[in-house]
């Protein structure tokens, strides 16, 4: 083994002059200065890198990295090989009489290593590493290949549903993408953050992609991206545009059948790989809101996704298909996506993923998962999870989204028996995948601490490490994250611990509980308007399409006697949703309409257990300022006080929501407010006139 030494006596000024700031997220390393032996195998930038990081936060013994070929007899239990992922690592102690004592990380790549050693900083951080380390060894796989983020960053700077400032990627110049010295600084910050929970690709550009991401200056500035991200394991992808044959190459059509397109989109994709020769692959939103699609040329998804797989295929590439696609009819939009692509079963080529959003219809506080995952099984499938709060607060909330998609990871399909959850069903566990990946939409922007809001890095953290691992527990994740963030002092960790893990119940609470969702305000999606109203809109682009809230009742019946959403899962959950009395209460307004005086489980009427929903939500947010306003002593001042404003936009909000949804569904209930929820202040009008503030800052 080559030896290389490396002095540690590492400055951490920079570091530390801007912790507190939010800006090193929860990659705040104590500050004491150690020398520490580190030994390496191999030469290259992201060993380098793994070197730094070990010189920035080790403090225990000498530490030696090594890159080896897996041993190929090794063999599982059941006599199998092991089919080790190339980003596994092992962390063990290195105890033989003739070598010095030493903490060995090894991995068949450079990038494994690089995890591993992130993995033996976070368990320093985080205080788990025993006192003893004489018997240590861990080893760790990721349960998906590719775990990605989705940026929805348009070309001039601005990110769709983006609440921490403008993109990372693109400035406000059209006309030819550039970039700086400190835009190669910020990627090489954000390629290391995601190195650190392990998220190993990103989409540049926005699922609403422009033909132009595909013209040269961009191509070579995504080129530039790839450059800085790749020693931190990152591959880069792109958004494209389905039209951009027709729109960016002139050519009279983009049917995906037509043999002029197929040949514009071979030359561009060995035009990409020629300059990115590890480029992921592309992201596709078609048919889709108003995009274009291979529909528009009376061909399916499948000949529009194969013909790019097609192309991407001699590189090695991916295509990532977007299972978003709802029509403007009158047919329930909760039951479109499985419609469309079930007929498709089975026809997509083997480097194709349809990525389909955790719920049936967008990303709302609380939805039950999409049918599609319990029903395809000749295609490959990948989760969409949104860490940008588009529907649960924006940057001004504090909502940690961990167990949401927990909850999701967990859900039983039952698509092969007991046990199949959307986990075992994307993992390629249970139908084979040769691909399988993960997507979150990401919530960073330039804002100084990334993403707007302190709690809302907990999410860009917790969705890397549940696409690592999707088994591990949100609580556990959340520990992690605070102790990281800001210490590991245990009354601190337990209290913010139960409010991040209140939070998410909290939010349905008051924004829309029982099952209700899309009561947002028009195409900002922050505060309520169950009573918006927009001449000539699509009507499931309105709110009262989802809530159908009469006096007769409220909720949207996708039982067997309404839209029979329901027979899209699998038993026993299509007969335990149709039924009213085992439908779960989460789920209640989801697959029921029921009249206002509906009897629940604990005898009180639906109306009432409406208002006692919102108003918990209420008071649970009022109590986590309380709770914070006791951690004082804990956190540095601009980060306390950032957080405590931020608490009381949401307490204010939160009064917002349930008063003016409250009021709102009065009208047609006629029903008083129970005895002890409290009072609003101010009437439905006034509610009505309130407009949403803006800016993303306080
Ligand atoms: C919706 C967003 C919209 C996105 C769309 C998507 O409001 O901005 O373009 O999802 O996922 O939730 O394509």
């Amino acid at each position: 083994m080559r030896k290389a030494f490396f002095t540690l006596a590492f400055l951490f000024s920079v570091l530390c002059a801007k912790a507190e700031d939010g800006h090193s997220l929860w990659l705040r390393y104590n500050q004491d200065v150690r020398h520490v032996d580190i030994t390496v195998n191999r030469d290259s930038r992201t060993i380098n890198l793994a070197v730094e990081e070990l010189q920035k936060g080790w403090k225990g013994m000498p530490v030696s990295l090594v890159v080896a070929k897996p041993n190929k007899k090794q063999k599982s239990k059941n006599g199998k090989v092991q089919q080790l992922s190339p980003d596994a690592f092992t962390i063990e102690t290195v105890n033989k009489a003739k070598q010095e004592k030493h903490i060995k990380i090894s991995s068949q790549t450079d990038a494994g290593i690089l995890y591993g050693v992130f993995h033996l900083l976070r368990l320093q951080q985080t205080g788990k590493l025993p006192a003893d380390m004489s018997w240590f060894k861990v080893s760790e796989s990721p349960v998906y290949q590719h775990r990605i983020l989705n940026h929805w960053d348009n070309l001039d700077g601005t990110v769709e549903r983006g609440y921490a400032g403008h993109s990372i990627f693109w400035h406000d110049n059209e006309a030819e993408p550039t970039f700086t010295d400190d835009d190669a600084k910020l990627w090489a910050e954000y390629g290391r953050a995601n190195a650190s929970v392990g998220i190993n690709g990103t989409v540049v550009n926005n699922v609403n992609a422009s033909p132009k991401m595909l013209s040269k200056p961009y191509i070579d500035h995504v080129c530039k991206i790839a450059d800085v991200l790749r020693p931190y394991g990152m591959k880069v992808y792109i958004s494209i545009n389905f039209s951009s044959p027709k729109e960016l190459g002139g050519l009279p059509t983009s049917d995906p059948l037509n043999a002029d397109v197929k040949k514009w989109w071979k030359k561009k994709a060995d035009e990409i790989y020629k300059l990115i020769p590890d480029f992921g692959g592309f992201l596709v939103k078609a048919n889709s809101e108003g995009l274009p699609g291979p529909q528009d040329f009376g061909r399916t998804h499948a000949d529009g996704a194969n013909m790019l797989a097609d192309v991407l295929k001699p590189h090695g590439g991916i295509v990532m298909w977007r299972a978003f696609v709802y029509k403007s009819d009158d047919s329930d939009r909760a039951k479109q996506a499985y419609q469309e692509f079930m007929p498709l079963d089975g026809q997509f080529r083997d480097n194709v993923i349809i990525q389909i959003k955790n719920g049936p219809i967008d990303f709302q506080p609380r939805e039950p998962f999409s049918p599609l995952f319990g029903a395809l099984k000749k295609t490959q499938t990948m989760i969409e999870f949104q860490i940008t709060q588009e529907y649960l607060g924006h940057s001004f909330q504090l909502c940690y989204l961990a167990p949401m998609w927990q909850e999701c990871l967990m859900s039983d399909t039952y698509q092969k028996g007991e046990g199949t959850t959307i986990a075992r069903v994307t993992d390629g566990k249970t139908y084979p995948q040769k691909y399988t990946a993960i997507a979150g939409v990401a919530n960073v922007g330039r804002d100084t601490n990334w993403c707007g809001h302190i709690f809302a890095q907990s999410n860009w953290y917790a969705f890397g490490r549940l696409a690592w691992n999707c088994n591990l527990d949100s609580k556990d994740i959340a520990e992690e994250w605070i102790a990281q963030t800001f210490c590991t002092d245990k009354e601190f960790v337990q209290k913010v611990e139960s409010i991040m893990m209140d939070s998410r119940e909290a939010v349905v609470n008051y924004m829309m509980p029982l099952g209700l969702h899309h009561l947002f305000a028009w195409t900002h999606h922050y505060g309520p308007e169950p009573w918006c109203e927009i001449p000539g809109a699509r009507a499931d682009w309105l709110p009262s399409y989802y809530h159908k809230a009469s006096e007769d009742g409220i909720g949207f019946d996708r039982s067997s006697k309404g839209t029979n959403a329901v027979s899209q899962y699998h038993e026993p959950l299509s007969t335990q949703f149709d039924n009213v009395s085992t439908c779960p209460d989460e789920y209640l307004l989801w697959f029921h309409h029921l009249p206002w005086d509906y009897k629940m489980q604990n005898g009180e009427t639906l109306w009432s257990a409406l208002c006692h929903k919102y108003d918990k939500g209420v008071k649970q947010v009022r109590n986590y300022q309380v709770v914070w306003d006791g951690l004082e002593k804990y956190v540095d001042t601009d980060r306390f006080k950032h957080v405590q404003s931020k608490l009381r936009r949401q307490a204010h909000d939160a009064v917002w929501w349930r008063d003016a949804c409250l009021l709102y569904f009065q009208q047609y209930s006629k029903m008083p407010l129970p005895s002890d929820v409290e009072r609003p202040v101010k009437d439905l009008d006034e509610y009505k006139q309130i407009k949403f503030r803006w800016s993303h800052h306080n």
